[in-house]
């Protein structure tokens, strides 16, 4: 993997290159496949938003998330494989596509893939949200997962697996966002070419979330050259490296919520010389951000979005009455219909406080550990087998899967088993390495969790594990069902009276 410098001397000559030309006619009748349909987004006007939070500008969304895809980045998705077919890189009915991507790139691909019959390959990690993993499967992609917590250049990570896919399948073609430079291509001749049109080659700011740090760079090569008074404001989640690669330490380099956003590694696609101003984002104000987007002004974005209105709130502070900001809205709703969409997903992550309700006389009644049902624990070194054969014995929900410092690594349950040896070519002599679920819902005990909270997690999941910390490190308690929360209820409240238990 290349990486970038992300900066100036060594970036692509965007003007010197040769460029789509790009209609902006809006009036066309019909189209020849839904590829043409790509960009030509609207830009409107929010009306609630910017008010509310006193802002004196006028702040324009450019709603990435009407692309067909759902996304920004069907645009630099088409343009490489355009560019590449041009070239004979890419051959119908024979090339392999196989790409990196936090979901979106993919989605992009596997849409030009299935209208232009191509075998693709997406490689994306667990974190990404199952929504945009059906997408690719109804669109006709394969599908590899890898490990979130993987470090960008570790064997391990998507980027790193798709690379070395790519030499191993015959016919593989890895496009490369991160390097490539049809990704601030498309940008610069379409995304900065229609915001210039809209906004009459007069903006004051532009606010954009960074990835790959396409978008970023080509919007803001182009707008640099028609409108050099434009503030170009970046938008970088903490746990990524993107606005501060000077000043990295290892732990700055977290786990966040926000897809698409942020990373450990400074891209090849990046210029940080054209970028004015960045600021830092978090999980929770930015997915308060995009609720609000969609609740107030009814755009039906995603995580990104709120990430970067969150971000054009604090930026647009410095303009006036009359000036304009331009805020990016990258992808739609759809990705995240069981992720911050749901108000369960919100609570346990404390996004969003849980609902209020003193009618029920458990609600507000503190976990105590007689509710746990306490679960064995097992190493990652054991087989699957001899995992399957514990529970079995046990009749326990699940495994807590411990690592070298008896820190909770992850749960075993028999049904994501089933699932895994049902789909993969894995067997029950192996180790439980590829069987450890990582995406599980937890309690903390020390954190006094409220039998409600533990309620609405059971909405979304079968099982709550409970945590307790000990000398800095996890250790799991036990878990709790439906089951043995409903034990708890009625052998406690007096249901004869309904809820009426002080
Ligand atoms: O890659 P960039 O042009 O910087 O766009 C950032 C971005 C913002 N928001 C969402 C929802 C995104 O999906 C992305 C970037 N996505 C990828 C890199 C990808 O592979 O889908």
């Amino acid at each position: 993997m290349e990486n970038g410098t992300g900066n100036s001397t060594n970036y692509f000559n965007l003007k010197e290159l040769n460029h789509a030309t790009h209609a902006l006619d809006r009036n066309q009748k019909t189209y020849s496949n839904v590829l043409q349909c790509i960009g030509n987004t609207p830009l409107v006007k929010l009306s609630k938003i910017p008010k509310e939070e006193g802002l004196e500008c006028d702040i324009y969304a450019k709603c990435e998330f009407l692309n067909p895809g759902g996304s920004v980045k069907d645009r630099i998705a088409y343009r490489m494989f355009l560019e590449a077919e041009k070239k004979g890189i890419l051959v119908p009915g024979k090339s392999v596509i196989i790409e990196p991507t936090s979901g979106n790139t993919g989605i992009g691909l596997a849409l030009a893939a299935a209208v232009r019959g191509y075998r693709c390959i997406i490689v994306l990690p667990e974190k990404m949200s199952d929504e945009k993993v059906n997408t690719l499967k109804a669109l006709g992609a394969e599908i590899i997962r890898t490990p979130t917590e993987a470090p960008t250049m570790s064997p391990e990570s998507n980027v790193m697996v798709a690379k070395r896919l790519s030499k191993e399948i015959p016919n593989a073609v890895l496009l490369d966002q991160y390097n490539n430079v049809c990704n601030p291509l498309a940008h610069y001749d379409t995304t900065a070419e229609e915001i210039l049109w809209s906004m009459d080659d007069d903006v004051d700011m532009v606010v954009i979330g960074a990835g790959t740090c396409g978008t970023i760079s080509g919007v803001a090569h182009k707008i640099k050259e028609r409108c050099p008074k434009c503030v170009v404001v970046g938008v970088d989640p903490y746990g990524s490296i993107l606005a501060q690669p000077e000043e990295i330490n290892e732990s700055d380099v977290q786990m966040y919520e926000v897809e698409g956003v942020g990373y450990d590694f400074l891209p090849k696609v990046l210029d940080r010389s054209v970028i004015d101003k960045w600021i830092k984002t978090e999980d929770s104000t930015s997915l308060q951000m995009s609720r609000r987007l969609i609740k107030e002004e009814g755009l039906l974005c995603g995580g990104s979005s709120g990430a970067a209105m969150w971000g054009a709130m604090q930026a647009a502070k410095s303009l006036k009455a009359g000036q304009r900001c331009v805020v990016i809205l990258p992808d739609n709703i759809r990705n995240y219909m069981t992720k911050f969409i749901s108000d369960q997903w919100m609570e346990a992550r404390h996004f969003k406080p849980l609902p209020v309700n003193d009618k029920i006389w458990w609600w507000n009644k503190q976990l105590s550990e007689d509710i746990i049902k306490p679960c064995s624990s097992i190493s990652p070194d054991c087989t699957v087998a001899k995992a399957l054969a514990l529970l079995h014995k046990t009749g326990d929900t699940l495994l807590a899967v411990l690592n070298d410092q008896k820190s909770i690594k992850g749960v075993f349950t028999t049904d994501n088993a089933r699932q895994r040896l049902a789909n993969l070519s894995a067997s029950t002599g192996e180790s439980l390495d590829k069987f450890i679920v990582k995406k599980y819902y937890k309690v903390n005990i020390d954190n006094k969790p409220t039998l409600g909270e533990v309620s609405r997690i059971l909405d979304i999941s079968p099982y709550v594990v409970v945590v307790k910390t000990e000398e800095y490190i996890e250790k799991p308690l036990g878990t709790i069902t439906s089951e043995d929360l409903m034990h708890y209820i009625t052998t406690n409240g007096n249901h004869m009276n309904g809820n009426c238990k002080a």
